[in-house]
């Protein structure tokens, strides 16, 4: 009754953003990420007999309160799918990926949880089964469960059954590199959950953001099949600032992004019309992600880290998928 799981964290090159249902995580459109080798969770999960309740430990930490919430729920769906309702586990998580600064965990953890528990409580799941599982965790992990470049396919129907992750090229299809810029000071103001809320009821933008994604899917994956990086990185850069575009729109508007966010985007620019190829994506916090080819390694980690605002510099290559340990 235990098993340990590894998952990496993914960066989404077409965004996800909105959701058409908050309860079960359907998106309101498809994104398309790289899973990165550089983050990652570890899982341990062990069903006991003696326990009337789980026990979820993080960083060696007990967890209370709403975060503890939000894993026991997730547990009761693979209890009930798996005829044990009454089955308890003690979880021993480990997150390596600096979520103190602002980067966020959740799509390796749940990829991670949702694989140790179904293992450990005897439940068979393929990886599209074990994708669906994992998006009621958070969206963006059902990503996580594939290496490499993945489609998340919105789905059409009403349960979810036909939304999940599917892998579009493995990992050692293309080394693309992604430095993860951090920010001396990260906050984040808007969680994700309530700022996709409240693009989606009352961005005037946001229609015209849903219907700008087959366009960009279908160029993306052809840059990506072909391996063309200026193909790839405009439309990715073009994508981020899109959807950072329907926040402004919202009411009341918002934006996750701060003053160093600005000069990261800025010295990317430069580089760019010195003749380097490079872009630059961001998620919902002021944290810059940077696109390269390992040709340009140096230059890209010397330029970043010399912004006045960045703390660290963090290189991933692309990432395999969720595995057993
Ligand atoms: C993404 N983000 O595609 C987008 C881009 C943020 C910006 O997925 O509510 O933590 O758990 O489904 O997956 C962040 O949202 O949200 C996210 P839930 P999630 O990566």
């Amino acid at each position: 009754m235990k098993a340990a799981a590894k998952a990496h964290t993914n960066i989404a090159l077409i965004k996800y953003w909105g959701k058409r249902d908050e309860s079960l995580i359907l998106p309101m459109n498809n994104s398309l990420s790289l899973t990165l080798d550089g983050f990652y969770t570890t899982t341990a999960v062990e069903f006991q007999e003696n326990l009337t309740a789980d026990r979820f430990y993080l960083n060696d930490r007990l967890v209370e309160g709403a975060e503890y919430r939000r894993v026991t729920a997730f547990l009761d769906r693979i209890r009930q799918a798996a005829g044990r309702p009454d089955a308890f586990a003690e979880i021993h998580s480990t997150n390596h990926v600096p979520t103190a600064a602002g980067f966020a965990s959740s799509a390796s953890g749940f990829a991670a949880l949702a694989a140790a528990t179904a293992k450990a409580i005897d439940l068979p799941v393929n990886e599209q089964q074990l994708s669906i599982m994992t998006r009621h965790g958070s969206g963006s992990a059902c990503r996580s469960i594939y290496g490499g470049f993945v489609e998340w396919e919105k789905g059409i129907k009403a349960d979810g059954s036909d939304s999940y992750a599917v892998p579009i090229a493995p990992a050692d299809h293309w080394d693309i590199r992604v430095a993860a810029v951090i920010l001396s000071s990260a906050e984040k103001k808007v969680l994700s959950r309530e700022g996709m809320r409240r693009t989606v009821e009352t961005s005037s933008y946001y229609p015209a953001w849903v219907d700008s994604i087959p366009d960009d899917l279908a160029a993306i994956k052809d840059g990506i099949a072909h391996k063309d990086f200026e193909k790839v990185g405009v439309i990715a850069e073009a994508n981020c600032l899109r959807m950072h575009a329907t926040t402004l729109a919202a009411s009341p508007p918002f934006s996750y992004w701060q003053s160093t966010t600005f000069s990261i985007m800025e010295a990317v620019q430069d580089l760019r019309e010195a003749g380097v190829p490079v872009f630059f994506t961001i998620d919902a916090g002021p944290n810059v992600k940077v696109l390269y080819l390992p040709e340009q390694e140096e230059t890209i980690r010397s330029t970043l880290l010399g912004i006045p605002g960045v703390h660290d510099v963090t290189v991933s290559r692309p990432g395999q998928g969720v595995s057993y340990i």
